[in-house]
């Protein structure tokens, strides 16, 4: 690809022949809402986009195993433990596929890990905030699960072949998420005065960040408009917001608890879900790096790969033997 200037005096990217037929067959392909797989020429821009998109969604399900890992310990019952580890490994095996996925588009998965180790690379602003009591679990599980659920079912439908085949596993096996972290409140609110305070007080704190997991509003989202185009994002990030506001007000009822949000209700004129101003400004401080425990699980996160340092040194002494007895055969 060469540049010139265009019109406008603007430097544009001039495509060679091969890569004007590349560019037609890719535009065909969108247009027909069917789907590009790694083999196929992509503009530079797509490549990039979905690089950023599936190694920040594959460094949230590494970091997002932190506020739940440390409750491992403390669950309640030997059932609530079984559960909850299964739970966290499953998040492990999501962050595999993803990083599998990325990789597809040419960046190797030790740079991608490097730009998360350096704090260079985002991920998902809700694992910025502390799990602090039992009853954490369950709003994670119900909210936080229950968003990405949201957000990541359309993403099934990605135009991107390995993403959209890797979320629909995660989306099952989120489903399974999101009903034990419902099922934990559940029993709280049905427990003793002092539980079902508990249960309140998780929904209170992870009710505005769980929502803020969508992203920036429409009208402060870069990305959103060009992802739309491409057959990436389904949705815009206020369309998933209120759609799952819409679902988590009816099961709320079911918990017999509340959201803090006195603005909620259902505009029957336009028919969606009306919730109250998200603080923006805090958004853009936890995604900056300086939310409540940023620092803290970059440092475990850091801490857990070098002390893995030995079976990655253990796996490649054992892929290289095995490389050189293929030679010799
Ligand atoms: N947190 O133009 P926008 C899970 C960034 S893990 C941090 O709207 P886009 C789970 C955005 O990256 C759930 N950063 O961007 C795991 C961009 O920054 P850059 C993770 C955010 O990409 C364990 C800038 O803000 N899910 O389920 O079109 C236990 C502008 O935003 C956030 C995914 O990753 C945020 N919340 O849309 C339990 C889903 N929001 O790159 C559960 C896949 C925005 O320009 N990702 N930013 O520096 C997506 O669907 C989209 O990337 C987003 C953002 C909707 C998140």
């Amino acid at each position: 690809m060469g540049a010139q200037n265009d019109a406008g005096g603007h430097l544009a990217a001039v495509l060679t022949p091969e890569e004007q037929e590349g560019q037609a067959r890719f535009d065909a392909v969108i247009a027909q809402d069917s789907r590009i797989e790694p083999r196929d020429w992509m503009p530079e821009g797509y490549r990039k986009t979905l690089t950023r998109q599936i190694s920040q969604h594959a460094h949230s399900e590494i970091i997002g195993m932190q506020p739940e890992a440390n409750w491992i310990t403390r669950a309640p019952s030997l059932k609530r433990k079984a559960i909850l580890m299964a739970k966290v490994q499953d998040e492990a095996g999501h962050g595999l596929y993803l990083y599998s996925a990325a990789e597809t588009l040419g960046t190797p998965r030790d740079v991608l890990n490097e730009q998360l180790l350096s704090g260079k690379a985002k991920y998902s602003s809700i694992f910025n905030y502390p799990a602090r009591s039992w009853a954490d679990m369950g709003a994670i599980g119900w909210l936080v699960d229950g968003a990405a659920i949201a957000n990541q079912v359309p993403l099934c439908r990605a135009s991107y072949g390995p993403y959209g085949r890797a979320m629909v596993r995660v989306c099952k096996e989120e489903s399974f998420h999101q009903r034990q972290g419902f099922e934990i409140l559940l029993e709280l609110a049905h427990g003793t005065e002092a539980q079902k305070k508990m249960a309140q007080d998780a929904i209170n704190r992870f009710y505005d960040p769980a929502l803020m997991m969508f992203g920036p509003p429409d009208s402060d989202s870069p990305h959103s408009s060009q992802s739309m185009l491409w057959n990436i994002k389904r949705f815009s990030n206020d369309e998933l917001r209120q759609r799952f506001v819409g679902m988590i007000a009816e099961q709320v009822k079911v918990l017999g608890l509340t959201l803090p949000d006195p603005e909620l209700r259902f505009d029957e004129e336009t028919g969606k879900w009306i919730h109250k101003e998200l603080d923006w400004v805090e958004f853009k401080a936890v995604i900056a790096g300086n939310g409540p425990c940023n620092a803290q699980r970059l440092e475990r996160r850091r801490v857990a790969h070098s002390e893995g340092a030995w079976v990655r040194e253990a796996a490649a002494a054992y892929a290289e033997k095995m490389a050189r007895k293929t030679e010799v055969a």
